[in-house]
C-alpha cells in the first residue's frame, strides 16, 4: 500500500468498531490519521496503540460530535499542519437505535439517527470538500449499509439514513467528477462491533443474539476493504462495494446453525 504513505486520513467514529480498525490499518500503511468521535478517552487509547506500533505515523485526535455543524467546521479548520490537508475522508460515524416500528418511534431516536448518519455526514463532507476542491484531489469514503438497499421491519429510520448515504454518494460523485474527487460507498452487512450494543441500549444479550449461529464479519474485514479502495491507482475508483457475512443474503436473511 505504498500509495498511502504520508497521506492524511480523517476518520469519523474512530473510537470503536470499523472506524478504529480503519485507524490501525491506515497507520500500518504509513498514512497519518486524524481520529474523531465523541469519546475522547477511547480516541486517546487508539492514539497510544498507533504510536506504540507505528511511531513514525502522525496522529491527531479530537472529540467531535458530527451532529454539530459549527463543531465540525471548527475542527476541520483547526487541524494542525502538516495534517491539515485531508487526502482521504472516511465518513464512518453512525448508529442505529432500537428496532421500533414506525408507530412507536421516539422523536429522540429519529433525530439522533438522522442527525448523525445523514446530517453529520453532510457537515463533515462539506467542510472537507472545501480543501479538496482547492487542491484538486481527494477521496471520500462513505460507510453505507445493506440497510440502505432495502427496508426491513424495525429499520425504517436507520434504513432511510443509509438510503440517504447512497443518494448523497451518487450526487457527490456526479458533482465532483471535474475536481476530480474519488467517491466510494461501502455497504457492509453483519459486522460485530459495538453497533448492536448501542442499538439495544447496552443490552449485551440482545446484541449477542444478532450474531447467534452465524459468523459475522469483523471490523477488520471492513477496514481491509476501506484501505483497498483508498489505495487504488489515481486513475481508478472503487465506487461501490457490498460486503456480506458468509451465510447472509440480505439484512433479513441469514442461515443460522442450531
Ligand atoms: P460502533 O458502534 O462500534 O462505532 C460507531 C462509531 O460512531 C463510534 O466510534 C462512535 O463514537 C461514532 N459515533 C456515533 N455517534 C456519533 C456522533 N454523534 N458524533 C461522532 N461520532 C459518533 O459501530 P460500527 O463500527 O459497526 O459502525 C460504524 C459505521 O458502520 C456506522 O455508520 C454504521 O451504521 C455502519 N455499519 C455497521 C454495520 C454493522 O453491522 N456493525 C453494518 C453496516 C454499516 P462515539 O460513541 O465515541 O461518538
Ligand atoms: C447494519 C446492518 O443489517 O443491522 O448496517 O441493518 S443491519
Amino acid at each position: 500500500f505504498g500509495r498511502l504513505l504520508g497521506k492524511n486520513v480523517l476518520i469519523t467514529g474512530a473510537s470503536s468498531g470499523i472506524g478504529e480498525a480503519c485507524a490501525y490499518q491506515f497507520a500500518a500503511a504509513g498514512a497519518n490519521v486524524i481520529l474523531t468521535a465523541r469519546r475522547g478517552d477511547k480516541l486517546a487509547s487508539v492514539q497510544s496503540k498507533i504510536q506504540e506500533s507505528w511511531p513514525k505515523v502522525l496522529v491527531h485526535t479530537a472529540s467531535l460530535d458530527v451532529r454539530s455543524s459549527s463543531a465540525v467546521d471548527s475542527l476541520i479548520s483547526s487541524i494542525p499542519s502538516p495534517l491539515s490537508s485531508i487526502d482521504i475522508l472516511v465518513n464512518n460515524a453512525g448508529l442505529a437505535l432500537g428496532v421500533d416500528p414506525v408507530s412507536s418511534l421516539t422523536d429522540s431516536a429519529i433525530d439522533q439517527m438522522l442527525d448523525t448518519n445523514v446530517k453529520g455526514l453532510l457537515y463533515v463532507t462539506r467542510a472537507v470538500l472545501r480543501g479538496m476542491k482547492q487542491r484538486g484531489s481527494g477521496h471520500i469514503i462513505m460507510m453505507g449499509s445493506i440497510a440502505g438497499l432495502v427496508g426491513y421491519p424495525g429499520g425504517s429510520v436507520y434504513c432511510a439514513s443509509k438510503g440517504a448515504v447512497r443518494a448523497i454518494t451518487e450526487a457527490l460523485r456526479a458533482e465532483t467528477i471535474g475536481v476530480p474527487v474519488k467517491v466510494t460507498e461501502i455497504k457492509p452487512g453483519m459486522v460485530e462491533t459495538e453497533f448492536s450494543v448501542v442499538r439495544f441500549g447496552g443490552d449485551q444479550e440482545r446484541a449477542d443474539a444478532v450474531y447467534k449461529g452465524i459468523e459475522p464479519m469483523t471490523a477488520e474485514d471492513v477496514a481491509e476493504t476501506v484501505v483497498f479502495a483508498a489505495s487504488r491507482h489515481p486513475r481508478c475508483v472503487v465506487a461501490d462495494v457490498v460486503m456480506l457475512a458468509n451465510g447472509q443474503a440480505s439484512a433479513t436473511l441469514a442461515h443460522r446453525s442450531e
